[in-house]
């Protein structure tokens, strides 16, 4: 069987599939102010599956519909037990060009009782590239909602400037090939300078990926930067894990 017809059965029954969450730290308090909602695999057979693996074929079968609303439910329903605390969800192309999109998500944060501003939807410039009506339409109903949006894997793309100029956004990722680089004379320093001046400047908010070293988180500090997430706090982990990590963190 392909990869696509065990995706499809998988979410059939949705008990191979999961969704875990990586704490985001606010940079000058280290408190947790929220955790990245990541979509999770496990296959009876072949174990664990990347969603490096199966977004792609998800969203070239058109499965990435319901597999985006499981994501979106487990999400919402997290954070309608934790209010105050931000969850961040990443939308695929697919979904967002979607014309019922919008409607979708405000469903699931009235049937979660999730409030709008705890949720945050992490978007590429992909979306750009397609100059999409549709996609332009569903981001402005969101965000006069309420819901904050997110630019995912800032600076690895073609025009994440021309971006910044055409869709309004409330918070920019700075790719992970960036921050591990960062080390005191090295390059990088000045290139994530760069964007956390531009950003403030726009009154975006900054979120530093992938942090793995103290030194990395403190050379952010230094920057300017907002938040932190990455191996050096947490991995993924489940939903009950997190709670409880935000439980040990009010
Ligand atoms: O969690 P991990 O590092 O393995 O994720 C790999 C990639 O898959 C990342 O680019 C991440 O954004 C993407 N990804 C993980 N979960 C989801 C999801 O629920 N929806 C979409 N569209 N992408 C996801
Ligand atoms: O593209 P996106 O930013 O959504 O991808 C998030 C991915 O990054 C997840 O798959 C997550 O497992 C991975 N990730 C999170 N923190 C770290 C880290 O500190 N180092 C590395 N190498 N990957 C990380
Ligand atoms: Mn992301
Ligand atoms: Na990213």
């Amino acid at each position: 069987r392909t990869i696509e017809a065990e995706l499809r059965e998988a979410l059939r029954t949705t008990d191979q599939l999961s969704v875990h969450f990586q704490p985001l730290v606010a940079q000058k308090t280290r408190k947790i102010v929220g955790a990245e909602a990541l979509a999770r695999w496990h296959h009876p057979k072949f174990g664990s599956i990347s969603p490096v693996k199966f977004i792609p074929v998800a969203e070239n079968s058109g499965l990435i519909e319901d597999l985006g609303d499981f994501v979106l439910r487990k999400s919402c329903a997290l954070g309608a037990e934790v209010p105050g605390r931000t969850i961040a969800v990443n939308i695929s192309t697919t979904q967002l060009r979607n014309p019922g999109f919008a409607a979708r998500v405000f469903d699931l944060l009235y049937e979660t009782g999730m409030r709008a501003t705890d949720l945050e939807l992490e978007i590429t410039e992909s979306i750009l590239l397609d100059d999409e009506h549709v996609s332009a339409q569903n981001l402005r109903t969101l965000r006069s909602s309420g819901i904050h949006i997110a630019l995912d894997d800032f600076g690895t793309g073609y025009s994440s400037l021309s971006y910044l100029r055409r869709y309004p956004v409330d918070r920019i990722k700075i790719d992970r090939s960036f921050v591990s680089q960062l080390s005191d004379g090295h390059d990088s320093v000045a290139i994530v300078q760069a964007i956390i001046t531009l950003a403030h400047a726009m009154n975006i908010q900054v979120t530093a990926e992938g942090v793995e070293t103290e030194e990395q988180a403190d050379i952010l500090g230094r920057l300017g930067n907002n938040t932190l997430q990455g191996y050096l706090f947490s991995r993924p982990v489940k939903a009950d894990e997190i709670v409880a990590k935000f439980a040990g963190d009010p």
